[in-house]
């Protein structure tokens, strides 16, 4: 990887076009990146691309200004001060990484390999790369601050239930006569490698659609059914779809019998859960209930389209289990316009694990109590982060003393920035890699320069664990002394004489691409592709669960000690379950519903983005705010239990009368001062990582707690 751009791709003088794929969200953007002298001068949609079709996104047109931004890291840095006193060398890589080799040796001699923490943030390029580094540096601790709040419980569990987790079918043999898009707005959000793009060119067949959302959102709006729920309460939803559907004989008759396991426990425990049970519970009526299940059942296939709303709170285990019941009991699975499993196109990822002992492997914390997080059934382990966190700041159940960090804005994202703050000051060596200086880096001892998207080289299958697209990132400007994450893992490593140490990061994406027959330069070279669909896998193989069928009973939750059926509980936080603690918090809260200029905590140094977004909003029903005194554009002091954050009133009458929806990922990377306003107005002053949890992945609440709001 060391030989010139220029050498490589032949870039000197004329302007040359190279494939990318834009990973500016979660990715899968076919990019056309046109670059002269070695630098990059426009980015455009690839027409190409499978899965844009020549689209980008606001956020993939504004990829050259963040390549490009003056506010980018540029050479690493070890600080000179105190924590947060803002006080910086300029190192070399060589000082950088001597620095982080003399640290990380002294933690593993005074403390064990166990004590440091290799952590990321959402579905980066590099999620892969960072269990697998944990595991060559000796530690069963890597994690993120989605991986029990963020796609992961729909992944671990389906694979327990399932085997493996579907996606919608678009642009196979026929289009879905359904879509249910529950807690997910794929045309802001295009997540998990499943551009929004697909899903607005599926409306094009005229689906019948359903929405269950707390907002009346775009999608909302064009709904044949939409379900305005209470946060939090998704799964009584759910439940009382199932029981609609099984009172009404109106499942799938042939399918259920054939490849589901326990169907007749399913109809016993779900009798309960009439739609008149779950109307004061969701706020949605009986009838709008019956009147979702029916379409559902009727206009197969389905499609479900479900979100990380679902993963933000306390009941994501049973969520999930009865969501995903819904497509089943249609009949929708693995069928042309239904709900797919992948094709897994690439060979297993190295994650290496077997370097783990099994003395180690057990050391995980938080894997021992929650059993999905992390055990069988989980394709990539993962610690459970709050203990993690609680490590750090105590030393229980041992202490953690590093914490390496490849891609987050820890204080913005997890859960309680305060008590994340307190964990962070206690380490002996925290090294953040990034693009930029974000309150989180301001308190490394170490700041690595981070390369983006346009700036690596890197294999990705579409979407997340489906692999069905296989596309290629290929390296087209050097910016700074800027590092792709994985080569700045593989020189420490280098550095610490780790096993595989050897591996280059292109020998492992030659690795994931045997299967094809193809190397990573060729794939580069020849652009995306897209592996040809094949429905009803099942009928072959069976489902790769222990019956072999789709268990709506899990043998295996069952196993681990968990429910194997479904139920519902009323979280804590709740106007039902705490009427007091209402009366002083009495609207319901939640946070987060992306918007499509920010990632998560990102890009407010990028004036393309921030223009005509230069402050964080609270979405507020007119009536709620007149009954506060509020009015458009005021500053609004939200509160819970845990804190205070402030945030602009907007005003819209889509939105429940009795929720406030605000944004999360706010800082002002403008301001002076380590925090850049870390504590004004993020989302997660107001939330805790302290617990309580689902008992099986151990998600937090992140949405669906209560709170209060007043004029500032
Ligand atoms: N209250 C509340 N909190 C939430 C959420 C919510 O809805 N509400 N959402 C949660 C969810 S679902 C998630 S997944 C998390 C996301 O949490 P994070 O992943 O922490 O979020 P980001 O702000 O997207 O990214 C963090 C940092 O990564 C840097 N970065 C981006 N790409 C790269 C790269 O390739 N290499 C390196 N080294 N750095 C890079 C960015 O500059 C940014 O500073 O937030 C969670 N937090
Ligand atoms: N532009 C942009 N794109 C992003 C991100 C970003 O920050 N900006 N973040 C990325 C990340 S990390 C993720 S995980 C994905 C998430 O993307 P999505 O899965 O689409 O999730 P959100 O937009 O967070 O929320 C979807 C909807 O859930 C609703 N909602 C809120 N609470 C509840 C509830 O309790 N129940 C139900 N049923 N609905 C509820 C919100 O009103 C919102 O309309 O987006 C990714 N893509
Ligand atoms: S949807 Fe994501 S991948 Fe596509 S252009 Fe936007 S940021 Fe890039
Ligand atoms: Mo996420």
């Amino acid at each position: 990887m060391d030989t010139t751009l220029a050498e490589r791709k032949g870039t000197t003088g004329a302007e040359k076009v190279l494939k990318s794929t834009c990973r500016s969200c979660h990715g899968g953007c076919s990019a056309l990146v046109h670059v002269e002298d070695e630098r990059i001068v426009k980015i455009e949609g690839d027409p190409g691309g499978p899965l844009n079709h020549g689209r980008l996104c606001p956020m993939g047109a504004a990829a050259m200004e963040l390549v490009h931004s003056p506010e980018r890291l540029k050479h690493p840095l070890i600080r000179t001060g105190a924590r947060g006193e803002g006080k910086w060398r300029r190192a070399s890589w060589d000082e950088a990484y001597d620095f982080l080799c003399t640290k990380i040796r002294a933690i593993w001699d005074r403390y064990g390999k166990e004590a440091i923490t290799i952590g990321t943030g959402t579905g980066r390029h590099h999620i892969h790369w960072v269990p697998r580094f944990a595991h060559m540096m000796g530690t069963p601790n890597s994690g993120n601050s989605g991986r029990a709040q963020c796609l992961f419980p729909r992944i671990n569990i389906t694979t327990l239930t399932l085997g493996g987790l579907p996606w919608c079918d678009y642009g196979g043999e026929r289009a879905p006569g359904v879509i249910l898009f529950w807690g997910h707005n794929p045309f802001t959000s295009s997540p998990d490698g499943e551009v929004g793009f697909q899903a607005l060119d599926a409306l094009a067949a005229k689906p019948k659609i359903i929405v269950v959302d707390p907002r009346k959102t775009w999608i909302a709006k064009q709904a044949d059914v939409f379900l305005q729920l209470r946060p939090g309460t998704d799964d009584a939803l759910a439940l009382a779809m199932l029981n609609v559907i099984i009172a009404n004989r109106s499942y799938d008759r042939d399918f259920v019998e054939r490849w589901t396991h326990g169907f007749d426990l399913l109809v016993e425990r779900v009798r309960q859960y009439t739609p008149e049970w779950a109307e004061p519970i969701t706020w949605v009526p009986a009838e709008k209930i019956r009147a979702a299940a029916r379409l559902w059942a009727e206009s197969r296939p389905g499609a479900l389209e479900w979100g990380v709303a679902i993963e933000h709170g306390l009941n994501v285990t049973q969520t999930v289990r009865a969501v995903s019941m819904l497509p089943v009991l249609s009949g929708s699975v693995d069928v042309p316009g239904g709900w797919c499993l992948g094709m897994k196109a690439l060979a297993p990822f190295p994650s290496l694990l077997e370097l783990l002992s099994e003395e180690q492997k057990k050391k995980c914390l938080g894997a021992d109590r929650f059993r999905v997080l992390s055990g069988a059934g989980s394709p990539l382990p993962s610690a459970h982060m709050p203990s993690v966190f609680e490590s750090m700041r105590t030393g229980k159940p041992y202490w953690t003393k590093g914490f390496l960090i490849f891609a987050n804005n820890a204080l913005a994202t997890y859960a309680g920035s305060r008590e994340v703050y307190e964990a962070l000051t206690k380490l002996d060596l925290l090294m953040v890699a990034d693009f930029f200086m974000t309150p989180t880096a301001e308190l490394a001892d170490v700041v690595l320069p981070a390369a983006a998207w346009p700036e690596i080289d890197e294999v990705v299958a579409m979407p997340y664990f489906g692999e069905n697209v296989v596309l290629a990132q290929q390296k087209c400007e050097q910016v700074g002394e800027c590092k792709q994450d994985e080569v700045i893992m593989t020189e420490l490593a280098r550095r610490l004489g780790l096993p595989h140490c050897d591996d280059e990061p292109e020998d492992v994406y030659d690795g994931l691409l045997a299967p094809l027959g193809l190397t990573f330069r060729e794939l580069a070279a020849r652009g995306p592709m897209r592996v040809p669909m094949k429905y009803r896998k099942h009928e072959e193989k069976g489902f790769a669960t222990p019956t072999g069928k789709i268990e709506l009973y899990s043998t295996r939750l069952e196993e681990l000690g968990y429910d194997p059926l479904p139920h519902y509980e009323e979280p804590p936080e709740t106007p039902v379950s705490a009427p007091e603690l209402a009366r002083q918090f009495p609207c319901v809260l939640t946070t987060g519903a992306r918007i499509p200029v920010f990632y998560n905590s990102e890009y407010r140094q990028l004036p393309q983005l921030r223009r005509g977004n230069r402050e964080p909003r609270v979405e507020i029903h007119p009536q709620t705010a007149a009954r506060h005194g509020i009015e458009r554009g005021d500053w609004v002091v939200i509160s819970t239990p845990r804190g205070s954050i402030r945030q602009r009133a907007h005003l819209t009458p889509d939105i429940h009368p009795e929720v406030i929806e605000c944004q999360h990922g706010w800082w002002f990377p403008e301001r002076d001062g380590w925090e850049h306003g870390i504590w004004e107005s993020n989302a997660n002053v107001l939330t805790t990582h302290k617990g309580p949890y689902d008992p099986a992945m151990g998600s937090y609440q992140l949405r669906a707690l209560l709170c209060r709001i007043e004029k500032a």
